[in-house]
């Protein structure tokens, strides 16, 4: 579609001044049809981009192989541009908007020459649903347009909810490499320097600029940059929340049902909770979302969740038939593999996917020949697959995705996990006494650094408030706020028995010999069968100084795991919990200074109290 048949003058001047700044040789509008998808694909296969697989392996799949500077979100590199620097808080990179715009159009001046310039309607949400947000992306990139097809709804049907006057989130993204005349990308991943890169948020005008980077939440601008920074502004306005959640939805041997959201960093466990089977006889977890959940309240006081996407951008290593049957079959067909291992065959291949490569070399992440690797083994280093890699998949794909998983009303909250990867101290799951115990347990959440972020800090733990440390568009000390705001509200209206129940989980605790205590996956299955308990007030908890842990025997311990273990892994490491304390004391919380709502330190001396008691 052409840019002069858009009904929507606003959006027409928009497309009209980027062109005019970024000279492409070429508009389109895209209209969101399985032919553009196709036309999309061989567009990179041309380019030397994309490799198509084995078609009677993988049908509809290519891989792509990224820039080895371009593997993973850039957080050094990403702004939360507000007026004020203050509203950005301590805990984003900020540059006034007036500098940063001028900085950055000075990039885009003849960025896409050589290219042509995509234009993509898209909607978060259902299309039409009242929690829906509409943007539009313009790209000079084909690999970009191919993944926000599956990653959101794409095309006419969204200019036509936009009307001639809609709402809409302008974001720009440019990969920072022209083309001069006659010159092709040749299998060269394009994309600028790290220094050029920047991805731009402006709370305030909620418009987004993205350069120099085409991978993941870096590019695809619906995902962490609209549905999570910007949107996390648009709720704290609102009086709704946008979060770093994936939504699933719980069966018990009964048929009772409960959603559960878990807000986990990256790379920590939502995917795979997400579709987890469990291994609990009689119990079914089915998925509405696997990354990102919007909440509002409904009249009746309870939370109510949608998945903004409509596709899976999912951690390939470790994914197995073993570790996540379920993304395994979601991504067989029409699906986009990035930073994979290519097999002889036309397959791909990744460290953990279960077996070797049965004799077959295999090209590597960085295009590199390698011999064929006999296990599936990660050599720190020599990965044939990058850490990062990942597959692009359509949610309506998934075996278990819940069939009311577009539902625009979306779905009833009860429980809330927050978590990530602590070695040491935290336990199993634990359960918060209070709804600002709970938003306690939000703000100090921590998890070692994962390799969806390129960062030195990789490894180490560093605290991570409700996963959200990379993507809140607003100081987060009145994030906290607004999460105890809720909570208040709720309590003035006499509902706050409709909020959902707050739990802290750990899969990641690890032994003296830095091995797994808990299995984790399928067997996680026994920490939700217990919130589910939880949330219908059984008698399965023993009231803790930090909160409620499991009564003896109300978790069963899995195959492999010792009845000692167990009780580890469920029990108050009181001289650990003294030294967390003692770091969210010195460490944590004065980062945010007068903006630190009172209530949390309120809740820290309470626990503080109870450890020395
Ligand atoms: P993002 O897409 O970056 O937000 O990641 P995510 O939170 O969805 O993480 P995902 O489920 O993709 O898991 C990331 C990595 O952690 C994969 O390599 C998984 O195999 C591994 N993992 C997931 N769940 C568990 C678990 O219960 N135990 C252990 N040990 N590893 C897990
Ligand atoms: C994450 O890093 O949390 C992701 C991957 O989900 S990305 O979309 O690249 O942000
Ligand atoms: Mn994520």
């Amino acid at each position: 579609m052409k840019v002069q048949e858009l009904k929507h003058a606003g959006l027409k001047k928009w497309i009209e001044d980027a062109v005019a700044l970024m000279t492409p040789d070429s508009v389109e509008v895209c209209e969101g049809t399985q032919t553009e998808y196709n036309h999309m694909i061989m567009v990179n296969i041309a380019a030397g981009l994309a490799t198509p697989l084995n078609a009677g392996k993988l049908p509809g799949c290519v891989l792509f192989r990224s820039d080895p500077s371009d593997v993973a979100r850039v957080e050094d590199r990403t702004f939360i541009s507000s007026e004020k620097e203050s509203d950005a808080g301590p805990t984003n990179h900020w540059t006034a908007p007036a500098e940063l715009k001028k900085t950055m159009t000075k990039l885009y001046k003849g960025s896409m020459k050589g290219r042509t310039m995509y234009v993509i309607p898209f909607s978060m949400g259902p299309v039409g649903s009242d929690i829906a947000k509409i943007g539009v992306e313009i790209t000079d990139s084909a690999y970009v347009v191919a993944n926000m097809h599956i990653m959101t709804r794409v095309g006419v049907k969204v200019l036509d909810v936009l009307g001639k006057d809609g709402f809409f989130v302008p974001c720009y993204h440019s990969v920072g490499k022209p083309l001069a005349e006659g010159e092709k990308d040749n299998g060269v991943w394009p994309c600028a320097p790290m220094a050029d890169k920047y991805i731009s948020h402006f709370p305030e005008t909620r418009e987004i600029w993205s350069y120099g980077s085409g991978y993941g939440g870096n590019a695809l601008l619906g995902k962490k940059c609209l549905a999570l920074r910007i949107a996390s502004v648009l709720a704290r306005d609102e009086g709704w929340l946008a979060e770093h959640m994936l939504i699933l939805k719980l069966t018990n041997p009964k048929g009772d049902v409960k959603y559960v959201t878990g807000a986990f960093p990256s790379a920590c466990g939502k995917t795979n909770l997400a579709m987890l089977i469990p291994t609990l006889p009689g119990w079914k977890v089915e998925t509405v979302g696997d990354d990102i959940a919007w909440m509002k309240f409904g009249a009746d006081g309870r939370l109510y969740a949608i998945n903004p996407e409509a596709g899976f951008f999912g951690v390939a290593p470790g994914t197995n038939y073993d570790s996540n049957k379920n993304a395994m079959e979601s991504c067989k067909k029409n699906s986009i593999f990035t930073n994979c291992g290519l097999t002889e065959d036309g397959d791909i291949w990744w460290e953990q996917i279960g077996q070797g490569a049965a004799g077959q070399e295999v090209i590597d992440w960085k295009g590199a020949l390698r011999p064929s690797p006999i296990n599936d083994k990660p050599v720190k280093g020599q990965e044939i697959a990058h850490p990062n890699a990942r597959f692009t998949a359509p949610a309506k794909q998934c075996p278990c995705v819940a069939p009311e998983w577009e539902d625009p009303k979306g779905v009833p909250i009860s429980a809330f996990l927050f978590g990530g990867r602590r070695p040491s101290t935290i336990p199993l799951v634990n359960q918060a006494k209070s709804w600002t115990h709970g938003v306690f347990m939000g703000s100090i959440t921590g998890s070692e650094v994962t390799a969806a972020v390129i960062s030195d800090q990789v490894g180490q733990v560093r605290r991570d408030p409700f996963a959200m440390l990379p993507f809140c568009g607003y100081h987060m000390g009145d994030y906290f706020k607004h999460w105890l705001s809720l909570g208040k509200k709720a309590e003035a209206a006499g509902k706050a028995d409709k909020l959902p129940k707050i739990f802290f989980v750990n899969w990641f605790r690890k032994d003296a010999d830095g091995k797994f205590m808990w299995p984790g996956y399928g067997e996680n299955s026994r920490v939700l069968a217990w919130v589910f308990d939880r949330c219908d007030n059984k008698d399965n908890c023993v009231e803790t100084p930090i909160g409620n842990l499991p009564k003896p025997g109300t978790i069963e311990a899995p195959k492999g795991v010792s009845e000692a273990v167990l009780k580890e892994l469920c029990s108050v490491d009181i001289e650990g919990w003294k030294k967390e304390i003692a770091d969210v004391r010195k460490n944590h919380y004065p980062k945010f200074g007068d903006k630190m709502p009172k209530e949390l330190y309120d809740e820290l001396d309470a626990i503080e109290k109870r450890l020395n008691a």
